[in-house]
């Protein structure tokens, strides 16, 4: 059963009025489609594994065929997810509005499946391999405990953005011209922990634009966000789309 809240009105005109929307995504979108966030506390990602042995580069330098079991087991769980009412309200947002940019820290590839076109993958998809030394985007022998670079024979890791590396030079353009640019932001199921995405919001609020964050729990920038609704993105979402569309 999805729960209502009330939206305020601020809201509602500021995205009828929007010459340009942007929007951050994180984990918590996709939650309702059964993809576990990173850092809740008990059904997190997090919760069970160390992030800093499987998602960074020490880790993969320590133990690549630990790494490649755990992104093998979410490219299996997430290929048999499905987008949420979330994702397709943002799908319908962009024929809403004259600009949207979607910039996502998900690597799920959920809001694509959902129509939403141009997202920007802030931190890279779970599907792409990458060779380890070239960074090229390669096709492997998946059967392999640690896949192969089959040009050059370095190891093949998966194609996201782990602690410590930096984000792809045109993601991390384009993201925070977006916000700089944009007249409302919206922040969906992201804790804002975790830069330098969080810093779109600020980005976005040194602009002058209206800031708004979705999430049922507080984050660590609630307090400077100009709105926060708080609710699942699964339920809030949609109304404040029809909202707007009425
Ligand atoms: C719902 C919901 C529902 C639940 N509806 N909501 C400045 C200050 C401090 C530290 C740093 C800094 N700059 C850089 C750093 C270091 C580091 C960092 O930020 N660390 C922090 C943890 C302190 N950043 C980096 O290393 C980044 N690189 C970088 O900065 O390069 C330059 C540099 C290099 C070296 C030194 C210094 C600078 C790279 C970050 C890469 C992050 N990678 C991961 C893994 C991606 C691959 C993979 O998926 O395997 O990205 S970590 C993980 O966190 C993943 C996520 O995209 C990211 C953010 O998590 P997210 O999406 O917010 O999820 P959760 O779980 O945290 O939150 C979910 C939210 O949903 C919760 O709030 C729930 O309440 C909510 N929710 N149900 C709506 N139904």
């Amino acid at each position: 059963m999805s729960e209502s809240i009330d939206i305020p009105d601020s809201i509602i005109a500021a995205l009828r009025d929007a010459r340009h929307v942007c929007v951050l995504t994180g984990a918590g979108i996709s939650a309702e489609s059964g993809v576990p966030t990173f850092r809740g506390a008990q059904d997190g990602l997090w919760a069970k594994f160390d992030p800093y042995e499987l998602a960074s580069p020490a880790g993969f330098e320590r133990d690549p065929a630990l790494v490649w079991r755990w992104y093998r087991w979410r490219r299996e769980l997430v290929a048999k997810a499905e987008p949420n009412p979330a994702h397709r309200a943002l799908a319908k947002l962009s024929s809403l509005v004259p600009r949207l940019t979607l910039v996502t820290q998900n690597v799920d590839g959920l809001h694509q499946r959902a129509g939403s076109r141009q997202v920007i993958e802030f931190h890279g998809n779970l599907f792409v391999t990458r060779c380890i030394a070239e960074g090229c985007v390669i096709d492997v022998d998946d059967t392999a405990e640690v896949p192969v670079c089959p040009n050059c024979g370095a190891a093949a890791r998966p194609g996201v953005v782990w602690f410590g590396e930096t984000i792809a030079e045109h993601a991390l353009n384009e993201s925070f011209a977006a916000a700089a640019d944009c007249d409302t932001f919206l922040s969906v199921g992201t804790s804002s922990l975790v830069y330098p995405a969080a810093g779109l919001a600020e980005a976005a609020t040194d602009a002058g634009a209206i800031v708004v964050e979705i999430n049922p729990e507080p984050t660590e920038l609630s307090s400077a966000f100009n709105f926060t609704l708080q609710g699942k993105a699964g339920s809030v979402l949609p109304d404040l789309i029809e909202s707007i569309a009425l």
